[in-house]
């Protein structure tokens, strides 16, 4: 395949000038301190200045891997070519008229787009929004203006977001909720499909499980909406087991519930499909994205059947900001630059590479229990070794001793025991390689 595109001016390679944090770092960090309410944390104390491909430069000249993508948005490359330009050229047009007042195309075009890319050759509507929560908040009011119904049925390790309905939604109290209710009600809980810890292989007994939760404590007749992360993220990268998602998907529609699945973190190639739906064939009602959408400008989108998104009256759906017009030149850009570069081909070869070196590692390794994930979208259980029981002690101080080496790694899950890597798709094998010689040798030294 040809060569990514990638920012030129920012060197592909690892380079620690510094100890990590450096000096302007930490000085940095202790202006953060003074200045930034303490509920806004971060994972490394390390100030970016630049960024390019897969590669972030801090304050003090280290050039770190990013295997982390800013959370799974920077899906074409940091500051990616195509989407630098767009925004470039529409800040100079017009920054923001709102779409809700004079509309603009770049809108209209997004949702073009999306109603083409997403699952289903159905007729199609989008909505645009700024964040991943607000989206997820749009899809439950349009499943309830549709279905006439509220309740919403969320699963075990879901993560939704951080506003008032979506906290409900989310499933993990710490750091998400904890003091922050009285949460939004008719919110309920399912069991989910987690192979590595339910045992079952067969998705949809799963799936039966669940439905009979839905159907004892809910009742489908009371449900406006099934929401579900196709592999769930925050909660720790967990792949239902296959025959899940099609179950869960046919029972909604054999019982008029509006099944949206939250590809916020699993869209836009970013799996090794155009979204994580795509691989068993599913298609849901609404589909809701963000993050990889627009190569790190704000927006989001729900998009789905026409007679559902249309269910919400006129003036309903909106926002201030929501399709902003650079958020929308930089989807656009960032789109035709994952369909140019072939990058859902992409992310495969990554899963290849990557899944290789952890397995590899596993293999000498007692304390991975489970290596899992598809695509660019890929992560390692950790476990007291010989047992399952959750070790996030040796997930933070792995992470912790990459970051000292220049490797950008993020954890996730419930326990907080799971390494999760999600490298933009413009990388190189090089630089893979290289994060993963820093991560082998950090399993070793931790041992
Ligand atoms: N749905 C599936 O992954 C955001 C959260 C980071 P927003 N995940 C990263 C943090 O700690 O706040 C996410 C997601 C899924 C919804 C969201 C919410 O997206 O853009 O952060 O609102």
């Amino acid at each position: 395949m040809t060569a990514p595109t990638i920012d030129a001016t920012v060197p592909q390679e690892r380079r620690l000038v510094s100890e990590v944090p450096g000096p302007a770092s930490r000085s940095l960090m202790a202006r953060k301190l003074a200045a930034v309410a303490a509920g806004v944390g971060t994972t490394l104390p390390v100030f970016a200045t630049r960024a390019g491909g897969g590669i972030v430069v801090d304050v003090d000249g280290n050039h770190l891997i990013d295997l982390g993508s800013g959370i799974a948005v920077t899906t074409v490359g940091a500051s990616a070519p195509r989407v630098v330009g767009a925004v470039q050229e529409q800040a100079a047009a017009f920054t923001h008229t709102c779409f809700m007042v004079t509309p603009y195309e770049g809108y209209v075009a997004v949702a073009e787009a999306l109603n083409r890319l997403t699952p289903g050759d159905h007729e199609k509507r989008t909505a645009l929004f700024n964040s991943g929560a607000e989206a997820v908040e749009n899809a439950v009011k349009i499943a309830r203006a549709h279905t006439g119904r509220q309740a919403v049925v969320v699963f075990d390790h879901a993560y939704h977001g951080r506003t008032n309905l979506t906290m409900a939604m989310t499933a993990k109290n710490m750091p998400y909720k904890h003091g922050f209710g009285p949460f939004a009600s008719e919110v309920y809980r399912a069991p989910l499909s987690y192979p590595y810890r339910d045992g079952d292989t067969d998705g949809v007994v799963a799936a039966l499980r669940a439905i009979d939760v839905i159907e004892k404590q809910v009742g489908a007749a009371n449900l406006a909406a099934v929401v579900i992360e196709p592999i769930q993220g925050e909660g720790g990268f967990i792949e239902p087991a296959a025959g899940f998602l099609p179950a869960l998907a046919s029972w909604c529609r054999d019982n008029g519930v509006v099944f949206v699945a939250d590809e916020v973190q699993t869209g836009f190639a970013r799996t090794g499909d155009m979204f994580a739906c795509n691989r068993e064939g599913v298609v849901p009602d609404l589909i809701v994205t963000a993050k990889g959408i627009a190569g790190g400008l704000p927006l989001s989108a729900v998009t789905g059947r026409a007679d559902v998104m249309d269910a919400a009256h006129v003036g309903g759906l909106g926002g201030t900001y929501g399709g902003n017009p650079l958020a929308c030149a930089a989807a656009l850009a960032a789109i035709e630059t994952i369909e140019a570069e072939n990058l859902v081909a992409r992310a495969r070869e990554i899963e290849a590479v990557v899944l290789d070196r952890l397995r590899r590692i596993e293999a000498r390794d007692a304390r991975i229990g489970d290596v899992r994930g598809r695509g660019a979208m890929l992560a390692v259980e950790l476990v007291h070794a010989g047992t399952d029981v959750p070790d996030p002690e040796l997930a933070k101080a792995v992470a912790a001793a990459a970051h000292r080496q220049g490797v950008i790694v993020l954890t996730c899950g419930t326990h907080g025991n799971v390494l999760r890597f999600l490298p933009p798709l413009s990388i190189s094998d090089e630089l893979l390689h290289d994060a993963f010689d820093v991560l082998a040798a950090t399993f070793e030294v931790t041992r």
